[in-house]
């Protein structure tokens, strides 16, 4: 599985103008290309009726990724599971979900960034790289000097998160992401399709940019 990691969403329903599953349809409605479903505060039955949810309006338009809950990415067959450095082992995950669904595990250093890779991580998320309000234990921001860092020793496809937004996001592209994760810069906007179309549009204009310079 090679999924498109330009523009990576992850709902909240803590911070939804309307509902995350709304939400969802107009991040895929404005091109964003995988979905992770990221509920800290539910139950498992209830947690698991809205992945299914969402795993319907991702149908064949978005990857879908579940945060730490291995069991459930595992009994609604999700394309993945995204872990942070406190949540179950990437040997685990690959146990349950085999090789062809997609393990992405949060990062704060390059050790962490080697170690992953090396234990068989699909993707690595650099977090956070700014500051952000959507997470409060999310640290201290490590700024997109880490992303370059990390993206010099690891071959495995790189996102950032944390703090990223239409003001910020190429910098993070510059930097030598494959893309970005984001939270509020589309849930928590007026209009989260237009808002989606807009960081997609930045993020292909400084791809175009770091392809000039590779080849220039
Ligand atoms: N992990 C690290 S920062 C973060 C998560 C889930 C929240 C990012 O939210 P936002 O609103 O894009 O800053
Ligand atoms: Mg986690």
């Amino acid at each position: 599985m090679n999924p498109d990691y330009s523009l990576y969403f992850i709902t909240d329903s803590t911070l939804t103008r309307k509902t995350i599953f709304d939400d969802a349809a107009q991040a895929i409605a404005g091109g964003v290309p995988i979905i992770q479903y990221r509920e800290k505060n539910k139950a498992f039955e209830e947690k698991l009726t809205e992945a299914k949810l969402i795993q319907s309006i991702c149908a064949n338009k978005a990857s879908f990724i579940i945060n730490d809950d291995l069991a459930l990415a595992k009994q609604i067959n999700a394309d993945g599971v995204h872990l942070g450095q406190e949540d179950e082992s990437i040997a685990n995950a690959r146990k349950t979900l085999g090789k062809n669904r997609i393990i992405g595990v949060t990062v704060h250093n390059l050790a962490q960034a080697i170690q992953a890779e090396k234990e068989g991580a699909d993707y690595l998320a650099v977090s956070p790289i700014f500051a952000t309000a959507t997470k409060h234990d999310a640290g201290k921001p490590c700024g997109t000097q880490l992303i370059t860092q990390i993206r010099q020793k690891t071959k495995i496809p790189l996102i950032g998160i944390g703090g990223i937004n239409a003001a910020n996001i190429s910098e993070v592209i510059l930097a030598g992401a494959n893309g970005a994760a984001v939270v509020s810069a589309i849930c928590a906007q007026k209009d989260p399709r237009q808002a989606a179309e807009n960081l997609l549009q930045i993020i292909k204009e400084n791809k175009n940019e770091t392809m000039r310079s590779v080849h220039s």
